[in-house]
């Protein structure tokens, strides 16, 4: 009986959260993990102060608990943003593409570059963005954002320049970042990697209902 209770309570906490990522560079509006898997990880207002971020080339930093995650990152140009709509076309219907590829990485540490610059939707020193991590390690897609304005050749601080930037080498999906003007060919990765994450979170929910039936025969 013992077992079981210790097998009903690890899946409870399973199902609920245990730290599943944290965005640290820049430094993200909030943390909070039982509401990581809402928009914006439950923080969905932009930030009082944005914090300085490159126009080109700049470092995104992430802690993940997870032994093995599925990544993305996206932004909105609007000074704004409400809802996900807002991460996929800008105010006049022109589609944004993904920020970085769609790229695996392990436990622990680890960053990866993006250069909002080649995306081609128009921004220029000064632009306000906010970016937004999206997150799968196995229990569903969680977020992280960051409200940013972007700077002309600004120096981010110097342990947080990006050398080993996971979202090159891992073997994935890759979009975005490499073909930065095509709106047509954006708005086809970014629907793909939804339909990806959809198919993810299903297949988890059905293992976890899966789970609670099995532990409540036992009870
Ligand atoms: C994103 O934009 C595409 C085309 O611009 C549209 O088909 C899709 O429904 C949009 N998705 C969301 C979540 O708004
Ligand atoms: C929409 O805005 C972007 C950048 O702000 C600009 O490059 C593009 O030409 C605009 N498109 C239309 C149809 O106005
Ligand atoms: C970029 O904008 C900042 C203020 O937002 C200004 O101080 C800086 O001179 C600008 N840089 C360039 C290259 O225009
Ligand atoms: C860089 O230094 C700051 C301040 O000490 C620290 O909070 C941050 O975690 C460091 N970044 C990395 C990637 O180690
Ligand atoms: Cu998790």
């Amino acid at each position: 009986m013992f077992a079981f209770k210790t097998f009903l309570a690890a899946s409870a906490l399973a199902s609920t959260a245990i730290a599943h990522f944290t965005l640290d560079y820049p430094t993200s509006r909030g943390f909070d993990d039982d509401n990581e898997p809402q928009y914006c990880g439950g923080f969905p207002d932009v930030a009082s102060s944005r914090q300085s971020f490159p126009l080109g080339k700049g470092p995104i930093w992430i802690d993940s608990h997870h032994n093995l995650a599925t990544v993305v990152a996206f932004i909105s140009t609007s000074s704004s943003p409400t809802s996900f709509s807002d991460f996929n076309t800008t105010s006049n219907g022109t589609s944004i593409p993904l920020a970085s590829s769609i790229f695996q990485v392990k436990e622990g540490e680890a960053c990866f570059n993006v250069d909002l610059s080649s995306l081609g939707v128009g921004l220029t020193n000064g632009s306000q963005v906010t970016l937004q991590v999206q997150y799968d390690g196995g229990d569903g897609n969680l977020y992280q954002c960051t409200d940013l304005v972007l700077i002309e050749g600004y120096s981010v601080p110097s342990n947080e320049t990006c050398t080993n930037d996971v979202s090159v080498n891992s073997a994935s999906t890759s979009s975005g970042s490499s073909s930065s003007s095509g709106a047509t060919s954006a708005s086809a990765s970014s629907s793909s990697s939804g339909a990806f994450a959809q198919k993810e979170v299903v297949g988890w929910g059905i293992v976890s209902v899966a789970m609670g039936i099995a532990g409540l025969a036992f009870l």
